[in-house]
């Protein structure tokens, strides 16, 4: 364990990536007229500064101007369009240090995955810049003579985002590349506890619009809190709301936006499980899953939270485990070699102790970890041991999602009981198994009930290429990459007719 930083180091690499990505500085000194959200940093746990934050009525105005955004974005050809994810992507390479280092102060994550989260951000520009000439619609052949039957897909309108802590910037950019490539305006609400990543994202799309000519307002960002995402959710304007969050908050969300008949994206909690079969690599399967279980001090949608071993192999593999937990260095993400940064707040750190409780109530065994470190030179920051917890049966604590570093073990007899306990759980994100055998492997991926199951890797760092979300609790939607692009488009069927008749389908007979 290395010292923390000093507050005014943390203000140094806040201030360097704010202003590098063109965000002036004075943004942090609020403003005297309006209403304001207070910036903190979960490496200190100091306050980094106050932001002015928006009202009902300015959210409003905002949405209002990227209404007016779309009515001239979506007249420009799709391929055109893409130009400015391709910009956005090439000014997020070329300043991905600078907002790196504001995701690692605002998020606490490690200089190399905060990295990670801009690179998911190039990527998915990338992607996008190919998807804009890929807008595909089918065309069927028509019962009637000279007829033709074809698809078009069109864009939406405004699209609203709202975005969680633990990925600030990379899952708002896998919505909106795609939807600006589609022809809509985005709207984005970013957490509360991140919205100075969120101004360093979007000054470089901004300048990227200026660049290429897109129309002003085209992606705003409101700042503010639950109030001001609440305003976003019930607007008639807002098209589709694409939400990552809690399942509390997609149980809120959800049914506001579907009364209005608008559309829904949700992108919610997350139980991942690893089932470890006799056969697997066990060092592989082992740094599998310490990076899926520890990393981003478990505070990913994706972190593996269930450790389904085999018993011949539980004991051995558990100690393993433990043994490479211990090596793990906790500390501040800003030092060389730290692993495991701090949680975001005192209500996460409280909620980690409660599921421990809880856990031992159930006769669970804390092998490793879950207590607090460096608290006494920094009270208002909280750094945990990553836990591990040997259960004797999938109870009801471990059936919850905890975001921190909790990994519960449970050990089975064969691949089918392995299997029910891996789905007997609400949430349907991401599942692994670790095996050598194909009959094993092919079986898990056809019973996994998740929208992300792998086979010799752990649940986290998913590609952008693929479609990213699950089933269940966690709400059903998908984003980045494959065919996500279609839940920013509505699709219309065009029939065409060129017989100089009029005959009715379904052979009708009328005038
Ligand atoms: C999230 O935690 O909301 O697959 C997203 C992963 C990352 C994205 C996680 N690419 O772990």
């Amino acid at each position: 364990m290395t010292a923390l930083p000093t507050d005014q180091t943390i203000t140094d690499l806040l201030t360097s990536g704010l202003s590098a990505c063109g965000v002036d500085t004075s943004v942090l000194e609020g403003s005297a007229a309006s209403a304001s959200l207070s910036a903190r940093s979960p490496i200190t746990g100091q306050n980094l500064g106050t932001i002015a934050a928006d009202t009902a009525q300015t959210a409003s105005d905002k949405i209002a101007a990227a209404q007016t955004a779309f009515e001239t974005w979506r007249d420009v050809p799709a391929p055109v369009r893409g130009q400015l994810a391709q910009r956005w992507g090439q000014l997020l390479g070329e300043h991905k240090e600078d907002l790196a280092k504001i995701i690692t102060v605002e998020a606490g994550k490690t200089p190399s995955e905060a990295a990670g989260e801009v690179q998911e951000m190039i990527d998915v520009c990338e992607f996008a810049l190919g998807q804009s000439r890929q807008l595909w619609g089918k065309t069927m052949p028509s019962e009637r003579p000279g007829h033709r039957l074809m698809e078009t897909w069109h864009p939406l309108g405004v699209v609203g985002v709202i975005s969680a802590f633990n990925f600030p910037v990379a899952v708002y950019s896998w919505n909106t590349a795609l939807a600006l490539v589609a022809g809509d305006a985005v709207v984005w609400k970013p957490s509360e506890n991140a919205v100075l990543a969120a101004l360093g994202a979007q000054s470089l799309l901004a300048r990227a619009a200026a660049e290429v000519g897109a129309p002003e307002n085209l992606a705003p960002v409101l700042i503010g809190g639950r109030d001001i995402g609440d305003v976003m959710v019930r607007d008639e304007r807002v098209a589709l709301v694409s939400a990552t969050g809690s399942v509390r908050m997609g149980r809120e969300v959800g049914p506001v936006v579907a009364e209005r008949f608008g559309k829904i994206l949700l992108e919610l909690g997350g139980n991942n499980a690893a089932i470890v079969a006799p056969s697997a690599d066990i060092d592989l399967a082992l740094r599998g899953v310490v990076f899926a279980a520890a990393g981003t001090a478990g505070q990913r949608c994706t972190t593996l939270r269930r450790l389904i071993v085999h018993e011949s192999i539980a004991d051995e593999f558990v100690d393993k485990v433990v043994a490479a937990y211990k090596t793990l260095s906790i500390g501040s993400p800003t030092e060389d070699g730290v692993l495991v940064g701090p949680l975001i707040n005192s209500a996460s750190y409280d909620g980690m102790q409660a599921a421990l409780k809880q856990a031992e109530a159930e006769g669970g065994e804390v092998l490793c970890g879950g207590g607090r470190v460096l608290a006494d030179e920094r009270p208002d920051a909280h750094y945990v041991e990553p836990a591990v917890v040997r259960m004797p049966s999938q109870t009801a604590v471990v059936k919850d999602e905890t975001f921190a570093p909790i990994l519960y073990v449970i050990t089975y007899s064969d691949l089918d009981e392995a299997l029910k306990i891996h789905n007997d759980v609400p949430q349907g994100l991401s599942s692994a198994i670790f095996t050598a055998e194909l009959a094993e492997s092919e079986k898990f991926l056809s019973r996994s009930d998740c929208g992300i199951a792998n086979v010799n890797i752990g649940t986290s760092g998913a590609e952008i290429g693929g479609a990213f979300g699950g089933e269940k609790e966690t709400g059903g939607g998908r984003e980045s990459g494959s065919d996500s692009w279609k839940a920013y488009m509505r699709p219309a069927t065009n029939t065409i007719n060129y017989s100089g008749e009029l005959p009715l389908a379904q052979g009708v007979e009328f005038l």
